[in-house]
């Protein structure tokens, strides 16, 4: 075992990375093996699939299978060696299939089809120790003794980013929105991997060129959400409990929050959300539920905290599950990528064994204090009140917009976005997306002139929101984003958050402010050249980061 791939990787060794028995996520060894070699067997489909598709046969059922098999490897999904296993044997089933379809279009166009090598000829061993065995070739640090950790590590930013748009593709491709442009963009992304790359310039190149992909896939994930659940109004969610039986959704996943909804109506059970579903409650077709009764307890890393003192089932959605204690073990279910050994999956939408579990357990027996979040200010709520918005920068009562979020983790560092919020200036509004926004979203920032000096804009899933209000606001002042009194301070964890910073980076933005550590998988020459060319900077101290930001507008 070898992973790097998170903000929580191992960097106590000569090489930073999890080795040994056990990742710092729990992860063991033989499941993130299981996890390369299934990225190996995904990067093989690709390859015929890209060919399949030059030749007017794409087989978009695989570039489906694609998108979801990427998700569970991402960090803190999937942690279930026997569903890896099983996806192991459908990928080679997959693949067969799109050669065979790649194969019969080459004929029929009179072309001699060829038969392909690496990872597209990958036969997956019939037992467990075979298959671990021929994990050697999958290592993100294969090949690293000829190419060097330049080469490694750019190769890892390609996949990692690639792991992020097919997770954010496939919540919007299960609420029936893809693209060819996106599965081809996955596709071909993939294959390119599967050739070992070594230039490093044209991996550079490529990974921005995927921060692009990825802005098509935020603005079909937002198409998705907004078409399928409306656009997101500002709503004062309820974040304390009320009486009654419970249900508690986290995740990313709107449609399974919907389902479950539905599954619950009538039937005196409230719905609560939990980490990142929490954006869900400004959503007008799921908050006309009326039992989608509040948000429960923080962000993804005070998740054992939080399920264990939670009276009824838990549901996870997406990222990001945590090893369940033995407290509610028998009452956490998981649905769409995640797993976890032992843990009840629920594959087919139908959610009656948490509903029964609801019935079951005692639920809350009183009422807590009316507490209040707001949410719901995506792109259309903010932009409905751009006018107000414009004229408060004009007048000066608008001094400095802080976008501040991304992932919240329980690595050191973190609370620096709680300081850097909060030290924004009372003539500042400040702009949130991602679960990082527990650290500050309870505190009163108060309001400008009516517009609030705090705007959770939703999701990660919704950084569409936040570029589509930046360039927005650049129209309007007749400037580049980058002329815009705006300063974009990002914390990540796991890999969707790679895929939004080269989003941003293909942007061209310009001093954003990464943290609280930097990838371990780029060399300091890698850091230094995103440094130089982007200006990315690592968090410092919050207060002095501030400050200069507000000296650089
Ligand atoms: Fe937070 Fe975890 Fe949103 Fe990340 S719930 S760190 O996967 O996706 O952000
Ligand atoms: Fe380590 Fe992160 Fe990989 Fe888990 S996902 S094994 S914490 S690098």
């Amino acid at each position: 075992m070898l992973c790097f791939q998170c903000e929580q990787t191992d960097r106590t060794g000569e090489v930073p990375g999890c080795a040994g028995a056990l990742g710092n996520c729990g992860k063991d060894s033989g499941t993130s093996d299981l996890q390369d070699l299934l990225l190996y067997a995904v990067k093989g489909i690709a390859q015929y699939a890209v060919r399949a598709r030059d030749l007017d046969a794409p087989d978009d059922e695989a570039a489906g299978f694609i998108l979801s098999s990427v998700f569970t490897t991402l960090t803190n999904v999937n942690f279930s060696p026997t569903r890896f296993v099983a996806l192991l044997r459908e990928a080679a089933a997959v693949r067969d299939r799109v050669r065979a379809r790649y194969e019969e279009a080459a004929r029929a166009r009179g072309l001699d089809p060829r038969p392909l090598s690496g990872p597209a000829a990958f036969e997956p061993a019939p037992d467990m120790p075979g298959l671990l065995g021929q994990a050697a070739v999958a290592r993100v640090d294969h090949g690293i003794a000829l190419v060097g950790p330049d080469i490694t590590g750019l190769r890892a930013l390609h996949l990692y980013a690639l792991k992020g748009i097919c997770a954010y593709a496939h919540h919007a491709h299960v609420l029936g929105r893809h693209s060819e442009k996106v599965f081809a963009g996955v596709e071909e992304g993939l294959a390119y991997l599967a050739e070992s790359p070594t230039d490093a310039n044209e991996l550079l190149a490529r990974a921005v060129g995927l921060g692009h992909l990825n802005l098509a896939v935020m603005e079909l994930l937002d198409a998705a959400n907004t078409g399928t659940y409306g656009a997101q109004q500002p709503t004062a969610v309820r974040c304390t409990p009320v009486a009654g039986k419970a249900i508690l959704v986290s995740g990313h996943d709107l449609k399974d929050l919907a389902a479950v909804l539905e599954q619950t109506k009538d039937t005196g059970i409230n719905v609560y959300t939990h980490g990142e579903m929490l954006p869900a409650h400004g959503y007008p077709l799921l908050k006309a539920y009326p039992h989608l009764a509040g948000n429960y307890g923080g962000a993804w890393q005070d998740q054992q905290k939080d399920f264990a003192e939670f009276p009824g089932p838990v549901l996870m959605t997406s990222n990001c599950i945590i090893e369940p204690h033995a407290r509610y073990r028998r009452r956490i279910f998981t649905a769409g990528p995640v797993g976890w050994p032992g843990v009840r999956h629920i594959a087919n939408g139908d959610f009656t064994p948490l509903v029964r579990a609801a019935r079951a357990l005692p639920g809350f027996t009183e009422d807590g204090p009316e507490q209040f979040i707001t949410v719901g200010f995506g792109r259309d709520a903010v932009l409905s009140v751009a006018d107000d918005v414009i004229g408060a920068v004009r007048r000066g009562d608008i001094r400095h917009f802080f976008l501040v979020g991304g992932c919240d983790g329980p690595t050191p560092g973190r609370d620096y976005y709680a300081d850097f919020a909060l030290g924004a200036p009372r003539d500042s509004v400040v702009l949130t997306l991602g679960c990082a926004k527990y650290r500050f979203n309870r505190h009163d920032f108060g309001e400008i002139g009516g517009i609030p000096r705090l705007l959770d804009l939703g999701q990660c899933n919704d950084t569409y929101s936040a570029i589509a209000i930046a360039s927005a606001l650049a129209d309007a002042f007749g400037c580049g984003i980058n002329d815009l009194p705006l300063t974009l301070a990002l914390s990540w964890t796991e890999q969707k958050a790679v895929a939004v910073l080269l989003t941003l980076l293909a942007l061209g933005v310009r001093n954003i402010h990464l943290g609280p550590t930097l990838p371990a998988y780029l060399t300091p020459a890698l850091v230094q050249e995103l440094v130089d060319r982007f200006g990315l900077r690592v968090v410092g101290d919050a207060g002095t980061d501030v400050a200069a930001a507000l000296e650089r507008a």
